[in-house]
């Protein structure tokens, strides 16, 4: 560790037109972050794709310090890069590696300023990790629906910011759907209240959704009001095992004649992830008897506190299995056993980077066309190069596909990497052929910036920039991002 009077002198000789210095006046040394070697966390991003620099990590306690350090930022036009638990997997979290860059960790804005049970509604500051979120509405018999592998990290200014999406998605919508309410800091340091609690509000443009998924390029989201459910009283968790993937689409399709609009999770995995899992991540176990070539995690909630979901369930898994449409199925006998299905589900990402390599794509098509979607595109990457390993995963019931690439086993994983911009375009060319999206859920940041312009009509794009610039003339909100 740097001593404080070490810090001051780097901060000084380094801060030519005293900006940091004023920064530092308004948040404190608790709000300011100099040192290289603390700085480190903050400057890579979780897939270790983007190692950047930054002049400062300025970390502010209240929307009033956020704010004065935005208009600080502006007057110098100096740019500024928001940041969340640093979990997105696009790039968009990190600063460039000019060194000129602050970035704007909100982790110190972590209250729940309010939760009203009666209005269904939760007020939190963008710094709240997601997990601490769901443990206050908890506490208030409330559910708030957002779920997502990254959730003991990853914070719910961030989640709004990249729209996240993750497991519950079919039952209860996007973040987007889930916020009636935000305050955010405007890149010129003013600030926009906007933390309404309604369920309706017709007076003009939906000014809060320009922030939602804009990925810190027009503002700082600095706290949100959140939408509460009911809480389920009874959750039924499955394990299936089966073999042709137009049978999901069935089952699906059969799960919703038996349960309605209950079922909240319904989630691939192949053969070859479950594989990953075991191998490389602990207490990671197969929880069926024999090999099938994929799978589904099924969750199905209940409003009453019996087995009537449980028994609906499994009568029309029952039904499934004599029909063909799968192979075998078990069902969690305990919150233990439900939990040991979802770590197979939730540690594939992990899995997948101690493999090696990996090209991923985070792709959408309608719902009905993702078995068309993963054949074609595993028959165009694998004719390009042999070996290659497809890990089709994710959300299948929103049609939403990772569909991720890992090296051939054996192979030369650099040689692998030289061919990410041609499998790209494979596999993104099939994507928009197929009338789908390159990003369903994780954004653009810096990631896709370049390769959207291919696929995002001209005045989609033209429309994003007028956008940006009016709200941004100065360009100093997260640049080089999304656009
Ligand atoms: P960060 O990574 O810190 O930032 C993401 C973007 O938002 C950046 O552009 C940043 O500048 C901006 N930003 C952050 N906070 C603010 C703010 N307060 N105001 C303005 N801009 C801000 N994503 C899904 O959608 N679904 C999944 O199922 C899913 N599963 C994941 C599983 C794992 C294991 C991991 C590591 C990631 C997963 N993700 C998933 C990706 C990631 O967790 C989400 O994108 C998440 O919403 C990012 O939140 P964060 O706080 O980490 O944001
Ligand atoms: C998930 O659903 C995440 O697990 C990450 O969105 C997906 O690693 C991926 O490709
Ligand atoms: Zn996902």
């Amino acid at each position: 560790m740097v001593g404080i009077g070490e810090r001051k002198s780097r901060t000084a000789s380094a801060d030519s037109d005293g900006l940091v210095d004023r920064i530092g006046q308004v948040v404190g040394s608790k709000g300011l972050i100099l040192d290289p070697r603390d700085m480190e966390p903050y400057l890579t991003d979780w897939r270790r794709l983007y190692v950047g620099r930054a002049r400062a990590v300025v970390r502010p306690a209240t929307t009033a310090e956020t704010a004065a350090v935005v208009a600080l930022a502006a007057a110098a036009r100096v740019a500024i890069v928001p940041q969340g638990g640093n979990t997105g997997m696009v790039g968009g979290s990190v600063p460039d590696d000019s060194g000129r860059q602050i970035v704007v960790a909100l982790q110190r804005m972590n209250r729940i300023r309010n939760l009203d049970p009666l209005n269904n509604t939760l007020t939190a500051e963008a710094g709240c990790i997601l997990q601490q979120i769901h443990e206050a509405a908890r506490a208030e018999g409330r559910l708030f629906p957002l779920s997502l592998g990254a959730e003991g990290r990853c914070q719910i200014g961030g989640n709004l910011s990249t729209n996240a999406g993750g497991h519950g998605v079919l039952r209860y919508g996007n973040a987007r759907d889930l916020v009636l309410g935000i305050e955010a800091v405007l890149p010129d340091g003013r600030i926009w209240d906007g933390l309404r609690a309604l369920r309706k509000d017709n007076t003009g443009y939906d000014l809060k959704q320009l922030f939602i998924g804009a990925e810190g390029t027009l503002g700082i989201i600095t706290c949100a009001v959140l939408k509460l459910f009911a809480l389920p009283q009874e959750v039924v968790s499955a394990f299936v095992g089966f073999e042709r993937l137009e049978h999901a689409m069935v089952l699906l399709a059969r799960l919703r004649a038996a349960v309605g609009e209950t079922v909240t999770a319904f989630e691939l995995i192949p053969r070859i992830g479950l594989e990953l899992a075991r191998r490389h991540v602990a207490n990671v176990a197969d929880p069926l008897a024999g090999p099938h070539a994929q799978y589904l995690l099924i969750e199905v909630v209940g409003s009453r506190r019996d087995s009537s979901t449980r028994e609906a369930v499994e009568a029309a898994l029952g039904e499934a299995l004599r029909a063909g449409l799968l192979s075998d199925a078990t069902l969690a006998a305990s919150t233990a056993q439900a939990k040991a299905f979802w770590r197979v589900r939730e540690t594939l990402s992990e899995a997948l980077a101690l493999e090696g390599p990996t090209i991923k794509h985070d792709v959408a098509v309608p719902i009905s066309e993702t078995p068309a979607f993963i054949r074609r595109a595993t028959a165009a990457v694998e004719a390009v190069l042999p070996g290659i390993r497809t890990v089709a995963f994710g959300h299948l019931g929103d049609g939403n596909i990772h569909f991720n690439l890992s090296h051939p086993a054996g192979g030369d994983p650099e040689a692998f990497l030289a061919r990410k911009t041609e499998l790209n375009r494979i596999v993104h060319d099939i994507t928009a052929d197929m009338g789908g999206s390159i990003s369903a859920e994780h954004g653009l940041g810096q990631l896709k910036r370049e390769e959207i312009a291919r696929y995002k009509a001209p005045l989609e794009l033209e429309l994003m920039r007028r956008i940006k610039a009016t709200l941004d003339p100065l360009n100093i909100m997260n640049p080089g991002k999304v656009l």
